[in-house]
């Protein structure tokens, strides 16, 4: 029998157009996978020809997820070209904006862009309250959420919808499916925490708005420092950042982190989320400044899933390419010489097996030639996944202490080998182990910037762009969902060339001229799917990365393709 063909798009709950296509054997293992952006924006070509001081406020743009991400990427990028040092003050400052967004970034990503991949929302409302009460204290010492009252009031609040047939966030999803594993009791203490996050964030928006003026699209950074004194040497703004720091801490502590051991005893055993598959090659970059040198997370590389070697970053392996992107020049660029001139060339006509069994007749995307708006980033030729996991296992395998630390204490409470983290389900544990280390160890940045400040209230570095002279300079960093890069070229005083490598760049894109695969299709192949008309092993390993092809995608046509169509905030 032909192979079935199953497409999934859009896949993304927010955050751009992604659409994936696999194709199963007789037995459902998917043999083939197709990682496609339908999404097109613009920016690169927009900030050519423009003073460079604006490169942050333009690139900011990208995206509004992580919304602060393309902005200091912008700045420090210009800063690096034109040779600029900021002040500590500035420095830790942007260290603490930094840590505000990826407490908030990942928090929402678990509970409202991938939790109900775990948690069966309609199992939720079977469950015992007592119970479920009780066993909260399994996994958090200080259980938030779960007293048996909180937990009936949010199953009478979600049968409400259900009776009324009005699920609103929780229709459409594949409640009963059998890769669920959540008992009823152990579904109502995520459900109540799903809900207990929705507060949080909120919270946590305000953290970046503390320093950086507004969010999302904070305002306060500026080539060469930061603009936000005022703030700094404010006790009340600076009392309500640590307020918030804290209430986030023990949200992870008692809350993220428990979910995530109660999803590792539950899910050991699936092997759509435990199975070993991608391309085992992670690359990240130090980030989250503690005090005038230290980093909490560091640089490297990993290579076939070997965690006794870590190798350094050189930046001149780092290429993109657009064998099967839809933009012109195929070949492998570096980022400083990177092209960006569209050629689009649609879907194909196929004939597939239907979910019914039954020949189909639908629109493909056509596998030998181009299909996704997304380029190719490779490593010396490789394939990288980047991400909050890369992150920590980059930490873990550099000897960082402070990683291992909280790396070897959840591997020991869940019970979990260490092959664990390279899996679906390791690729989430990873996440919420970044957020623990942040929670754990930011206040280390805060009190380095109380102590300097009180010594120090410098912010800002001048400088002089020469308009006779050529600079070229690049930001690289690790963003909530991996390893960024911006690469700028400057020449008469204004961008002469402008390219962005993103993290989801890295993960979602299609193969390149050697048909390797990136990290999302490669995590596809091999993976059994119980019941094709409900692929949500698919799903779940995709949200594992945490998409956003806002920022996968971010080129235009500069012949003036209209750029006001997609919108994602
Ligand atoms: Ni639009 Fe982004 C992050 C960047 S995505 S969210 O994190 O850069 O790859
Ligand atoms: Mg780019």
């Amino acid at each position: 029998m032909a192979n079935k063909r199953v497409i999934v798009d859009p896949i993304t709950r927010i955050e751009g157009h992604l659409r994936i296509e696999v194709e199963v054997d007789e037995n459902n293992v998917i043999q083939k996978a197709y990682s496609t952006s339908t999404l097109w924006r613009g920016l690169e070509t927009i900030v050519k020809n423009r003073d460079p001081r604006d490169a942050g406020f333009l690139m900011q743009r990208i995206c509004g997820v992580c919304t602060y991400s393309h902005y200091r990427a912008g700045i420090e990028a210009v800063e690096d070209a034109l040779g600029i040092e900021p002040p500590l003050n500035a420095k830790l400052t942007r260290s603490l904006m930094n840590q505000a967004l990826f407490l908030h970034d990942h928090i929402i990503h678990f509970y409202h862009l991938h939790g109900l991949d775990w948690v069966d929302v309609v199992s939720a409302l079977k469950a015992d309250p007592a119970k479920a009460s009780k066993e909260a204290f399994k996994y958090a010492k200080y259980p938030i959420g779960t007293g048996e009252n909180e937990l009936k009031a949010v199953q009478d609040k979600v049968k409400i919808f259900v009776d009324k047939g009005q699920l609103g966030p929780f229709a459409n999803a594949y409640w009963g499916h059998e890769t669920y594993k959540l008992t009823p009791e152990e579904n109502l203490i995520a459900l109540s925490h799903y809900l207990k996050a929705l507060e949080i964030q909120r919270e946590l928006a305000k953290m970046m708005a503390i320093f950086g003026g507004k969010q999302p699209h904070p305002q306060s950074l500026t080539v060469g420092g930061v603009t936000c004194i005022m703030d700094l040497l404010d006790p009340s703004r600076m009392g309500e950042y640590l307020t918030i720091f804290k209430m986030a801490k023990n949200f992870v502590d008692n809350a993220y982190y428990a979910d995530i051991l109660m999803a590792g005893k539950a899910f050991k055993s699936e092997p759509s989320v435990v199975q070993k598959r991608g391309v085992m090659n992670f690359m990240s970059h130090e980030e989250m400044l503690l005090n005038r040198s230290e980093y909490l997370f560091d640089t490297g590389i990993i290579m076939n899933g070997d965690l006794s070697k870590v190798y350094p970053i050189n930046e001149d392996l780092i290429t993109e390419e657009a064998t099967h992107s839809w933009y012109k020049d195929n070949q492998p660029l570096h980022p400083y010489d990177g092209k960006t001139n569209p050629n689009y060339t649609g879907f194909v006509d196929m004939d597939t097996v239907g979910m019914d069994g039954k020949m189909v007749h639908s629109k493909a995307i056509d596998e030998n030639g181009k299909y996704s708006w997304i380029k190719s980033p490779r490593y010396d030729g490789k394939a990288m996944e980047v991400g909050p996991l890369a992150s920590v296992l980059v930490s873990y395998a550099s000897g960082n202490k402070k990683i291992q630390k909280i790396v070897n204490e959840f591997l020991e409470k869940s019970g979990l080998p260490t092959e664990a983290l390279f899996t679906t389900l390791g690729r989430t544990a990873g996440r919420m182990l970044q957020t623990k280390a942040i929670a754990e160890n930011g206040m280390e940045t805060f009190n380095t910037l109380i102590e300097n400040l009180k010594v120090d209230q410098e912010t800002y570095t001048s400088y002089k762009i020469d308009k006779d002279k050529e600079y070229k300079g690049r930001f690289i960093g690790d963003v909530p969902r991996g390893m960024l890069s911006h690469w700028i070229r400057i020449k008469n005083g204004v961008v002469e060339n402008y390219q962005a490598v993103v993290p989801s760049t890295w993960n979602a894109g299609p193969k390149d001229a050697n048909g390797l695969m990136g990290p999302y299709e490669s995590n596809l192949v091999g993976m059994k799917v119980a019941d094709i008309s409900q692929p949500l092993e698919i799903i779940r390993v995709i949200h594992s990365f945490d998409p956003c092809i806002a920022c996968a995608v971010h080129v235009m046509d500069v012949k003036g393709n209209n750029l006001g169509v997609y919108k994602v905030d």
